[in-house]
């Protein structure tokens, strides 16, 4: 498959597409549309459909501007490489904002600034922003359209890239626009690259602009992006709707949108069992999403991969959707061992950004294979050999594809009514303390796990890689409102689950301990099935555990499965090591973390902490 030859005068003025049957425009997404024309000043004005045809257009046309290249079709059948301007490789926490009237409502963990005084500035940053580009107007689904569930959005954008990465990545086009004009709210999200164009003036490969915001309002539930077209800061369906605006929309509703992955486990059994897990960017969703497990007979599902939203259904129980319709994966370490799954997917159709690409069209990245070939284009578009003493992918490089391409997706991914989740899962990136899997005591130790998380950092933002800080919830960088609050509410639901069918489980694993020599003490990957048969053991009730002072740990006799394993004792000792003095000098870290929320943090948390403490203190004797 190749591109049809097409002239390219239309990459600086496209004429808006005729679509054959448009559908109905609602009138105040117009309205908006119309008072956003006059702030942005574009050329023109192009109401995405969702169509292939238009997609197939919007490809040719970033071609054309040199933002993407099309791989070798014989290899990887309509795939594209997009290289991004070296300062737009990542999310951006430090210009990521919460703009409430009080700034105890964004709480200590975000950065707040009044929403008068960002709109004037905003004002300013975006007047005439979109000059000499279209400007496309988006509209969105999260959730299966006509669930119960779905949220509907519509972002404009002077991005054809980031309008083909909000196509895979929801639900997109007339579609989505045809609930909004039957009267579903949707809430207004406004992107800009920042980099309007003077008439006649040549375009960049990757616009942008070296000030960027990413600007919530969650109590007019708004979003502003300028200046980025990468990843969270630009497919504003995202975190910053589908966590940020959603996890405000879900405290007021009395649900829970979470930074987690969505999967159905079935054991030779038959029974099937659906978990939830959140761990922070880059610690392993993804992987986990679209495991492959070792253990023979086992099966896992996949439903979602980065986002979850969960509600107490009619019938009680927690349910659970993935908002999202694709993945917006880390391409490094992503290989046939690891993750054979996600290669699967990646076999056409896929976007891939920041990777490498190899002298016959096709991408590489570390991990891909064991061994680097011997000549590759780097991400910046340099000449690369391995002996080039840098990594030939960015490290936070990514593949966009849809959820579709997934070999191993769920017959159940898309219902409307969601899945009935059995167990929740905290996780972190940790070389050190954290064992790899304990039980909470109940619910409300569970929220305490979560509170609690630590991790450390990954390239998907800015930021020093490797350095500890607390992820709660793996939400630090995605929760539209105070922590504090956040913590209540997960309590709250808590209590509202006891009074219905049943409470799940809450787990906390870590993949990422490492032993003296500083490699990773647990293969992880698809051995993490071992992990998922003790969780379900538990959940069975055919497997024991022993109490510890941070939870139950498994048994030494009937634990955790290694046979196969190439794991010798001293490593599965460190592996579930509790150090109650390293965890005693934690607690004193989480103490200082939860006095940041002052009198926000709900009390039940000090008092776990407490209980935390006495159970340590108790194990030195
Ligand atoms: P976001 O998309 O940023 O939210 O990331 P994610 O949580 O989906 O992380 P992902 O699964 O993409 O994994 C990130 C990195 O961790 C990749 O380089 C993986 O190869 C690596 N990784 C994932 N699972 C494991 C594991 O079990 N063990 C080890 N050692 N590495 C893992
Ligand atoms: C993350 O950083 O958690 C991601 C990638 O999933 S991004 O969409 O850029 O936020
Ligand atoms: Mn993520």
């Amino acid at each position: 498959m190749t591109l049809l030859d097409r002239t390219t005068d239309s990459t600086t003025t496209p004429a808006p597409l005729s679509a054959a049957a448009p559908a109905p425009r609602p009138a105040d997404v117009e309205h908006w549309v119309s008072d956003l024309v006059d702030l942005l000043q574009p050329d023109a004005v192009q109401w995405v459909d969702g169509s292939t045809r238009e997609r197939h257009d919007l490809l040719q046309l970033l071609v054309a501007a040199g933002t993407i290249e099309q791989l070798n079709p014989d290899l990887r059948p309509y795939s594209f490489l997009a290289r991004s301007a070296e300062s737009d490789v990542a999310r951006l926490e430090s210009r990521t904002f919460i703009c409430t009237e009080h700034e105890a409502d964004a709480g200590p963990t975000n950065n707040w600034r009044e929403p008068t005084a960002m709109r004037a500035e905003l004002d300013t940053v975006f007047r005439g922003a979109m000059k000499g580009r279209t400007m496309y107007v988006v509209p969105f689904a999260m959730g299966p359209i006509g669930s119960p569930m779905a949220r509907y959005g519509v972002q404009v954008t002077d991005s054809p890239y980031v309008v083909v990465s909000i196509g895979t990545m929801t639900r997109m086009g007339d579609a989505a626009l045809a609930p909004i004009s039957a009267g579903a709210s949707w809430v207004p999200a406004v992107h800009s690259v920042g980099a309007p164009l003077a008439h006649g003036e040549h375009d960049v490969a990757w616009p942008c602009n070296d000030t960027k915001y990413i600007v919530h309002y969650p109590e007019t539930r708004e979003i502003w992006s300028f200046g980025s077209a990468y990843g969270g800061n630009a497919i504003l369906a995202k975190k910053a709707y589908a966590l940020r605006i959603a996890s405000v929309m879900a405290r007021d509703e009395g649900w829970l949108a979470e930074h987690m992955l969505l999967i159905k486990v079935t054991p030779p059994s038959g029974r099937a069992y659906h978990l939830a897990a959140a761990f922070p960017s880059a610690c392993g969703k993804t992987n986990m999403a679209m495991m492959t497990p070792s253990l023979p007979g086992w099966k896992v599902e996949t439903i979602g991969d980065d986002i979850a939203w969960l509600w107490i259904g009619s019938d009680g129980r927690l349910r659970a959707i993935n908002p999202e319709a694709g993945f917006f994966g880390v391409a490094p370490g992503t290989g046939v061992r690891t993750n054979p799954t996600a290669i699967d997917s990646l076999w056409g159709n896929t976007i891939f950004t920041n990777v490498a690409r190899t002298d016959d069209g096709d991408v590489w990245w570390e991990g891909l294979t064991d061994q680097a070939p011997a000549h590759l284009t780097d991400w910046r578009g340099e000449e690369w050999t391995p002996d080039a003493g840098r990594p030939a992918a960015h490290p936070n490089s990514r593949f966009t594809v849809s959820a579709r391409q997934c070999p191993s997706i769920a017959g159940d991914w898309d219902d409307p009514e969601g899945v009935v989740i059995d167990a929740i899962i905290f996780g972190g990136r940790r070389a050190s303390n954290v064992p790899l899997v304990v039980e909470a005591r109940d619910w409300d130790h569970g929220v305490f796990m979560g509170a609690t998380i630590a991790s450390e950092q990954t390239a998907a933002a800015e930021g020093t890689v490797g350095e500890l800080r607390r992820d709660p919830f793996a939400m630090l960088p995605f929760a539209g409102y105070n922590m504090g609050d956040y913590f209540a509410h997960w309590l709250d639901f808590g209590r509202r689950l006891r009074r219905s069918a049943r409470v799940p489980r809450v787990f906390q694993v870590n993949w990422f301990r490492k032993g003296a020599d500083g490699s990773f003490l647990w293969p992880g990957f698809g051995e993490n099935a071992r992990v998922l048969e003790w969780m379900i053991g538990r959940l069975d009730g055919s497997l024991p555990a022993s109490e510890s002072p941070i939870g139950a740990l498994p048994t030494r006799s009937n634990g955790i499965n290694v046979d196969g394993l190439d794991l010798d004792e001293e490593a599965l000792d460190e592996l579930f090591r509790v150090d109650p003095a390293a965890f005693l000098a934690e607690a004193d870290d989480v103490e200082q973390f939860f006095a940041s929320f002052d009198d926000r943090l709900p009390g039940e948390l000090d008092r776990q902490l407490e209980l935390l403490r006495t159970r340590l203190r108790a194990a030195i004797g």
